[in-house]
């Protein structure tokens, strides 16, 4: 109870008891599994992501994007106008948010090695790849740099979960993951 001060208030000059003993020392070699497996976790887990920041003016970024998009544009996606970009495996690619949409569409082929570079055009956007667990805050100013293997074929969606305005629901950008040709 914690209504009335403690008698004794020098508490820390009490003597410990040893079940005290006990808790802070399994607490400290607890903290040290988790310290540990936090690393361990960054090399055997399958969803751990390294990333790279660097800094980058929207105008810039906005120009390799667009640059990207016009040399390896596939086809357009539904009546969107969006482009689908199939970029060569193993190069830098690009996506960039701003309000409100992700551009382009990248159809990626699977097994293969991409650096996806990311960043924003006007204002924070939230990067969340579904239904994977890869999850980056998307700044203005700095890109966000990814290397990325898909290891599965399929549609995949990234939705901004950053709270970005009106139209933030409306977010939704896409990634195609195909067999190599
Ligand atoms: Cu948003």
């Amino acid at each position: 109870m914690a209504i009335h001060p403690p008698a004794d208030r020098l508490w820390w000059k009490e003597p410990l008891a040893t079940s005290e003993v006990i808790w802070i020392a399994v607490a400290f070699l607890w903290g040290l599994v988790m310290f540990f497996t936090m690393i361990y976790w960054h090399f055997a887990g399958e969803q751990n992501l390294s990333s790279e920041a660097y800094k980058i003016s929207p105008e810039k970024f906005a120009e390799r994007t667009e640059a990207m998009a016009a040399k390896y544009k596939v086809r357009e996606e539904g009546d969107t106008g969006v482009p689908v970009v199939r970029p060569p495996a193993g190069t830098d690619i690009y996506m960039f948010g701003r309000l409100w949409e992700w551009w382009p569409v990248l159809e990626l082929e699977k097994d293969k090695t991409y650096r996806l570079h990311l960043s924003s055009l006007d204002w924070q956007h939230g990067f969340s790849l579904q239904p994977t667990n890869i999850n980056l805050q998307i700044h203005p100013g700095y890109e966000m740099v990814v290397t990325l293997k898909p290891n599965k074929t399929g549609e995949f969606s990234v939705v901004c979960n950053e709270f970005c305005g009106v139209g933030h629901h409306t977010m939704v950008g896409r990634i195609y993951v195909v067999d190599a040709k």
